[in-house]
């Protein structure tokens, strides 16, 4: 079994300008590649039996770190590229009602998910999840670990990623340099709500 690293669903230019073409080529042609290439030597150095890549996190703790590291970035890096459109996509109006319902208005859910991105110390990514009752969190994960892994879970609860946000500097440090935040205000703009609700959807029915 290899796991292969997925087409971009766009040209690297095509999320400018919130995110230069260079940072999305070097992003997905060398971080994303060398993730994928390094989980799928370290699954045959240690001789990892065939699975999903969401078996695989599940039981993370029952590995490497090395494999830990790289299956949290491949799986990562493939849901980022899915959470964002050239342009953004319209958020529908029933996904602002869940979203103001959970959090206590829309502007609530974004300031929550701005600081969590903002405050993660050194690398690592911003999350939004639901869980089997349709209960929303928000959340921040170290390094590229993500909510499916069992070492996640038992802090955070079991909640499916609907939403990720990469905050490692080699996502903008070309174009943002230190000023993180700004990255993730400019960010929104092409976030893809149609990938959301549908992930959304997909836990809740
Ligand atoms: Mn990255």
């Amino acid at each position: 079994m290899k796991f292969e690293l997925p087409q971009l669903p766009y040209a690297y230019d095509a999320l400018e300008p919130a995110i230069d073409a260079q940072t999305m080529e070097i992003h997905h042609s060398k971080h994303h590649n060398a993730y994928t290439t390094n989980l799928n030597n370290l699954l045959e150095e240690n001789e990892v039996a065939d699975m999903s890549i969401e078996e695989l996190l599940s039981d993370i703790s029952s590995y490497p770190a090395g494999i830990r590291n790289n299956a949290g970035g491949f799986y990562n890096h493939n849901m980022f590229w899915q959470c964002m459109t050239p342009g953004g996509s319209a958020m529908s109006d029933e996904l602002e009602s869940m979203l103001a319902e959970q959090f206590t208005g829309l502007e609530t859910f974004l300031s929550q998910f701005e600081n969590a991105a903002a405050t993660r110390f050194g690398s690592g990514w911003a999350w939004l999840g639901i869980n089997s009752d349709g209960d929303m969190k928000v959340f921040s994960t170290a390094n590229q670990d993500n909510p499916l892994m069992d070492t996640v879970i038992a802090t955070e609860g079991r909640y499916t990623p609907v939403l990720c946000l990469d905050v490692w500097e080699h996502a903008y440090y070309l174009n943002y340099q230190n000023k993180r935040p700004d990255y993730v205000s400019a960010w929104w703009s092409v976030v893809n709500w149609e990938e959301v609700e549908k992930r959304i959807k997909s836990v809740i029915g």
